[in-house]
């Protein structure tokens, strides 16, 4: 715990970023769900079993049978974590010139479709920019966007679409299955590929087994299978569903694809049959897998996150509504209606709410939309969101009870909150070491 005092001079010390404060200056955590949940006594255990050859590793071959049976996809290529994984496909996959349709940005995925040579455009529908909308699947594409992209560029200047599972920068929203056939059945026809963001996979399942018509009976495995069943391949950052605290793979379906990621993956991550983790990561990644589809911890999991969502509904707060699976998304709009977009409401708020109680969230707004590539003006997304992510199997009630009284607290005096200005900001993915200085 820390004083008001300590809080102060640490986050100058940051620069009003919260990716900047040290761990040691946090008091409760909820900066991100990934590589941050309580691994269980199964997986430590899994760790003790790790074969560490070079090449070849029994846990490799665990992990590959994990992937089969749970998710369905023919080739495994482990990387070190998500991004790893979006690398080697989107330099595979991606040519100059080549646009990729998704149901919305994200941050890491978007920049190596760029850095490919390809241009990222939204499809996603547009309730899902409107944190207001009660719609249950606001992951969902719109498929006249889609289709209106194939029209615009031709089919073969996609090299696929880009669906995530849930969709983090919505509010962690999922996408319907009913959706997913249909973007299914529209890309057969022009033979355009799905490469699946199935990172956080296992929430969305879940939320189709509590909402979508048809899926009552089916459990979160059957789903989860289902829905990669409809996709060609995947990226994933085993660090969210997974709760390893390192690890991703890509996967697919496709023989020369396979063959080439495999190939380039000995260049920036590793061995082919470890990718750049240890074999005890694999091994406790492949046990992390089975938990993650279980429908009991999937309850505890999503319920949790919406106890803190309907606390704070209660008390007036504006946050993205309905309640997404991975954490809560406040709506600094709405919260700082008096500071202006260009002064980051959202990084201000992150910064108050660690100053009100040491609580550290995340921004997910202007700062993380970077800048347009051909203007170089700042992105200004509809959503100016504070994500207050909730990490797996690690906090209790009570702990989501100390964050909405801080974030109430912190809601009553919003009239006296005033902006922020970036004094330094990279050139890659900037949120992560921006500075800013108080207005
Ligand atoms: C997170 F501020 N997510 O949510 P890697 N796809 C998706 C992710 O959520 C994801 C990755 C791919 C993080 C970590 C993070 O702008 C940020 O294993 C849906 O992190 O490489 C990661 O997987 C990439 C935080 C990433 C960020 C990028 O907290």
């Amino acid at each position: 715990m820390t004083t008001l005092k300590d809080r102060e001079k640490a986050i100058i010390e940051a620069g009003y970023n919260t990716f900047l404060l040290r761990s040691r200056e946090v008091y409760i955590d909820l900066l991100t769900d990934s590589g941050t949940s309580a691994m269980s006594d199964r997986q430590w255990a899994g760790l003790m079993m790790g074969d560490e050859a070079y090449a070849g590793s029994r846990n490799f071959y665990h992990l590959e049978d994990v992937i089969h049976k749970y998710y369905g996809y023919k080739h495994l290529v482990p990387t070190h974590q998500g991004r790893g994984a979006e690398h080697i496909i989107s330099q595979i996959m991606i040519k100059d010139g080549d646009v990729v349709p998704g149901n919305m940005y994200f941050t890491t995925t978007k920049l190596h479709q760029e850095m490919a040579g390809g241009k990222f455009i939204d499809i996603i529908i547009d309730a899902a920019h409107d944190p207001e909308s009660l719609y249950p699947f606001k992951g969902d594409v719109d498929l006249n966007k889609l289709q209106n992209v194939i029209d615009t560029y031709g089919a073969e200047k996609i090299p696929y679409v880009s669906i995530a599972t849930t969709v983090n920068m919505a509010g962690g929203q999922p996408i319907s299955m009913k959706n997913l056939k249909e973007i299914r059945e529209l890309t057969d026809n022009y033979g355009i590929k799905i490469i699946h963001d199935m990172t956080r996979v296992a929430e969305n399942a879940f939320m189709i087994q509590q909402k979508e018509e048809g899926y009552r009976d089916m459990s979160v495995a059957e789903i989860t299978r289902a829905i990669c069943d409809l996709t060609d391949g995947a990226t994933m950052s085993a660090k969210k569903d997974a709760m390893v605290n390192i690890g991703g793979f890509l996967a697919i379906n496709d023989d020369d694809i396979f063959d080439e990621a495999r190939n380039m993956v000995v260049i920036f991550e590793g061995l082919h049959t470890y990718g750049g983790m240890a074999g005890r990561d694999m091994e406790a990644m492949a046990i992390g897998i089975v938990e993650s589809v279980d429908d009991e911890h999937m309850k505890a999991r999503v319920g949790q996150v919406h106890y803190l969502g309907n606390k704070l509904h209660e008390a007036g707060v504006p946050i993205v509504k309905p309640a997404g699976t991975h954490g809560i998304f406040l709506d600094a709009k709405k919260f700082l209606p008096h500071v202006p977009q260009d002064s980051f409401p959202a990084q201000t708020l992150a910064a108050e709410l660690y100053l009100d109680s040491g609580v550290r969230a995340m921004e997910r707004g202007v700062v993380s939309a970077g800048r347009n590539k051909e203007t170089g003006e700042h992105n200004y997304p509809a959503l100016e969101l504070v994500r207050l992510t909730i990490p797996r199997r690690v906090y209790t009630q009570a702990h989501m009870d100390v964050i909405a009284e801080s974030v109430e607290n912190v809601f009553v005096n919003r009239d006296n909150i005033k902006g922020l200005k970036m004094i330094y900001e990279p050139k890659y993915l900037r949120f992560f070491q921006a500075r800013f200085e108080k207005l």
